[in-house]
């Protein structure tokens, strides 16, 4: 096992090997365009080595941004052309702020507001961090704004998820209702991923044709909700992607209050998020947050890490945090932690992708959100074991839920920035 500084140079090769410029690939091989929440993570460990890096990841995701504020969940790069589908073709006419950029037409889990005030803390000298919150906040308050915007529908405030990438847990066992529709999209596609790594731990053919057809059925209505809606097989409140809105909505409020600014979300409507949040995720029986199916109007009976979410976005207080949090690891004794998927979960497979094995980022958020209240044990706990996954297994994409061996796509830069920001900064609370 190697020592924790051997960690930080390591995580710091990667970080500076998947560098392609004005991004980080999150696996070049694998992943070789810009992905949304994996910049923004990698931003977070790019500001303790190189805070202009940092400034400059999140100035070329941004500028994949929608003209209404939307951030899709990849942003591609033109000199790629080979070693990924699907490619932009299958995205035709986004409606991007500057011409010519190609993107997806889905998002994924909109962690930027919150790395931009994390990285915006970093930064010791207070006018440099001003000034560039100060460029920021527009795109900022626009990103935050259009999801209720456009993603709301009936009275709910609560934010539709309407392809399973956009959940960022793609193959999750929570979409095996829609999975096991035999979907399928009119046109042939090809699959790049498994010439990379192995089928057995990515999602089935049977995943990537849901997947391929709802592309389709999405870019087939111009991007528009209220235009594919009565037609899709997929609309879900996911509880991760609505945690995360609600707390990147509360950094984008802390930093237009910086700016003397008014808030980005009002209190009013924070709060009522927040009580339809608990009211329609809420799962007493199982001390856990659950997804929601809009299509049967119903929550989806199955457990993941997601439903933690809550704890790294101020969702759940002290006590409800550590109930669902020990609840949780009960469940899950006898592995490595956290299995994206509790291991007497029906669906759980113990090396496919999110359907359990551990993945860094996920543990990340659930440490902090920890740390905020002071739930220091499990805190503790949980960062200890995400870096000695990296110390054992090296710079996965995840990690077996049982052994802890690495799987999936290599050199991964989410894992590396994250365990750069908890060597850097172990604590929220006490550290530097
Ligand atoms: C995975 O998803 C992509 C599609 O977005 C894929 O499998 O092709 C997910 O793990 C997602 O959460 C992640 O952002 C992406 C890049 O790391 O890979």
């Amino acid at each position: 096992m190697i020592s924790r500084g051997d960690l930080l140079q390591q995580a710091e090769q990667i970080l500076r090997r998947n560098d392609l410029g004005g991004y980080t690939a999150p696996s070049p091989r694998l992943y070789p365009h810009q992905w949304n929440w994996d910049s923004a993570f990698c931003a977070i460990g790019w500001a303790h080595l190189d805070w202009s890096r940092a400034v400059r990841e999140i100035d070329t995701l941004l500028a994949g941004q929608w003209a209404d504020g939307f951030l899709p969940h990849i942003h591609y790069n033109p000199e790629v052309t080979q070693g990924y589908q699907p490619g932009p073709e299958w995205w035709p006419d986004v409606p991007v702020r500057t011409l010519g950029e190609r993107t997806s037409g889905i998002s994924q889990p909109p962690v930027l507001p919150t790395a931009v005030y994390l990285i915006g803390m970093a930064q010791p000298d207070e006018s440099v961090r001003r000034a560039w919150w100060a460029r920021l906040i527009g795109p900022l308050r626009d990103l935050i704004v259009c999801y209720p915007r456009t993603r709301t529908v009936s009275a709910s405030p609560l934010l539709v998820v309407v392809h399973p990438w956009e959940s960022g847990a793609d193959n999750s066992p929570r979409w095996d209702f829609a999975a096991g529709g035999s979907f399928a999209p009119s046109r042939p596609y090809r699959r790049a991923d498994t010439r990379v790594v192995a089928a057995a731990q990515r999602p089935t053919d049977r995943d990537y044709d849901l997947y391929y057809y709802l592309i389709e059925l999405i870019a087939g209505h111009r991007y528009d909700l209220r235009g594919y809606f009565p037609q899709t097989p997929f609309a879900v409140y996911d509880a991760l992607f609505n945690a995360i809105w609600y707390r990147a909505a509360r950094d984008v409020n802390r930093i237009a209050g910086v700016l003397a600014q008014p808030p980005a979300i009002t209190e009013a409507d924070l709060q009522r998020f927040k009580e339809s949040y608990h009211q329609t995720l809420w799962n007493d029986g199982v001390r856990l947050f659950r997804d929601f199916n809009l299509k049967v109007n119903a929550q989806i009976p199955v457990d993941s890490v997601a439903g933690l979410g809550a704890i790294s976005a101020g969702l759940a207080d002290r006590a409800q945090a550590e109930a669902m949090i020990a609840a949780y690891l009960q469940r899950c004794r006898g592995y490595r932690l956290l299995p994206s998927v509790p291991p007497d979960q029906t669906g759980f497979e113990v090396d496919r992708y999110w359907r359990g094995p551990v993945w860094a980022q996920i543990n990340w958020l659930v440490i902090r959100g920890l740390q905020e209240l002071r739930l220091d044990r499990y805190a503790t706990a949980l960062a200890d074991e995400t870096l000695a996954l990296a110390q054992r297994s090296g710079w996965r994409e995840f990690y077996h839920a049982r052994t802890g061996a690495g799987l999936g796509g290599e050199d991964f830069s989410w894992t590396a920035a994250l365990v750069i920001d908890l060597l850097h900064r172990p604590s929220v609370l006490t550290g530097p």
